[in-house]
């Protein structure tokens, strides 16, 4: 199709973020309630009756090798989104390392701040090299775009951008890539091995594609979404992750409900008397974010180190409410003193402080242990190699600190 003008990549991402959330309504129901439950919320706080303040912010998809990464690299940037941050999840227990895809312009952030968060699998952590050669074996052979889904990403690569035609076909085809499939394609006793070597080894090795794990809106009051979900037996994790509720908002709260146990058809194994079999898989769930400041290093540095004693001291399984709002008062909660000290980047000429657009490894560790289910709170990991992520990522991620610096100039 020469010279059809190309579709603006934020109207192609805000597209693509709508059917997205249609699409995992429909598969995670109770991913719907949350929506309703965010939107009646978001109602109270600000008398706000027709924006729709809780569109989407981020989702989260986890992949298997260095070519689903460049793949998925190469799909975003049709819509305007580059990686940003690097985060190691070892030190967790989590065997990823993983970057955000998002928007960096403000007006891109403006008309779209969709995000996803991308982890790579480190499959050189399972132990036994058997069960890892065959882990390596079932990725190989997967294919998670379409043909036609790569022909328009090609061809978006040569025209500089989606000849706007196009755009619907595009939308659809890359929802493919993130759909839940009910079938996997290994039998139910690889799934148990590789489930005991990790849970999260599962989830990315057995099913045909990186299903979207999660959809995140935003909340104007996490608190009271958190308080809403238990009142409505939506099963939600125990604590909110980040730091505690101040006057002026820092960084970034979540929270989530636990992920469903989910019905699955897993492949005939070799024996001579198996066929298909049934079993469940406990992955996909629903969350919701509210962001605040974007902090400089010395605001971050203070905050990762109030975050480590909060850490240390509810270990033992202590009121975290009351420890956080103890060690959190060391932060100072005014805008004023926050500029003063030099700890959040602020908009040019203004008071208002920048929004912080990434994630927080602690708190991300944090939402993947409590959808993983009791193995999944591993000790820490041998470290990874950021190198071996850019390798396959095919760049270096972006600074998010450099992207601060310049948007507060
Ligand atoms: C990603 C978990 C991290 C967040 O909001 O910090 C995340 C995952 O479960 O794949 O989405
Ligand atoms: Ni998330």
């Amino acid at each position: 199709m020469p010279n059809a003008t190309p579709i603006e990549p934020s109207r192609l991402r805000a597209s693509f973020s709508q059917a997205l959330s249609d699409m995992y309504r429909r598969e995670v129901p109770l991913y719907g309630t949350l929506l309703e439950l965010v939107a009646g919320s978001n109602r109270l706080v600000s008398g706000d009756h027709d924006g729709r303040l809780e569109v989407e912010r981020h989702g989260a998809i986890r992949v298997g090798t260095a070519a689903e990464l460049a793949g998925i690299r190469r799909l975003f940037a049709v819509m305007g989104m580059q990686p940003v941050g690097y985060y190691d999840l070892a030190t967790a227990g989590v065997p990823v390392h993983s970057t955000a895809f998002r928007p960096v312009e403000a007006a891109a952030l403006a008309i779209s701040p969709f995000r996803v968060f991308t982890s790579l699998l480190r499959l050189e952590l399972i132990g036994d090299p058997e069960l890892r050669a065959e882990a390596a074996a079932v990725l190989e052979r997967r294919r998670i775009f379409t043909s036609r889904l790569l022909e328009l990403v090609a061809l978006a690569e040569q025209e500089g951008g989606l000849p706007e035609p196009l755009a619907p076909e595009f939308v659809a085809e890359a929802l493919q890539t993130f759909r839940w499939h009910e079938t996997a394609p290994v039998d139910a006793g690889l799934y148990d091995r590789l489930k005991a070597a990790h849970p999260l080894v599962a989830d990315v090795v057995c099913f045909r594609g990186p299903h979207i794990n999660h959809l995140t809106p935003r909340t104007l009051d996490i608190d009271a979404v958190q308080a809403a979900m238990a009142a409505r037996g939506m099963n939600p994790k125990a604590v909110i992750e980040g730091p505690p509720r101040r006057a002026v908002p820092i960084l970034l709260r979540q929270t989530s409900f636990h992920a469903l146990n989910e019905p699955v058809r897993f492949a005939a194994g070799a024996g001579p008397a198996s066929g298909e079999t049934t079993g469940t898989h406990t992955a996909r769930f629903g969350e919701v974010e509210q962001r605040g400041a974007a902090l400089t290093a010395k605001g971050r540095a203070l905050y990762d180190r109030l975050l480590s004693q909060l850490q240390s001291e509810t270990a033992d399984g202590a009121d975290r409410t009351e420890a956080a709002s103890r060690i959190f008062a060391e932060f100072p909660d005014t805008a004023r003193e926050l500029r003063e000290h030099g700890l959040a980047f602020f908009h040019p000429g203004s008071d208002e402080p920048l929004l912080y657009e990434d994630f927080l490894p602690v708190s991300a560790a944090g939402i993947f242990r409590s959808n993983l289910g009791p193995n999944g709170a591993a000790g820490t990991l041998a470290v990874s190699s950021r190198a071996d992520f850019e390798a396959a990522l095919g760049t270096a991620p972006l600074d998010e600190m450099a992207l601060y610096e310049a948007a507060a100039a």
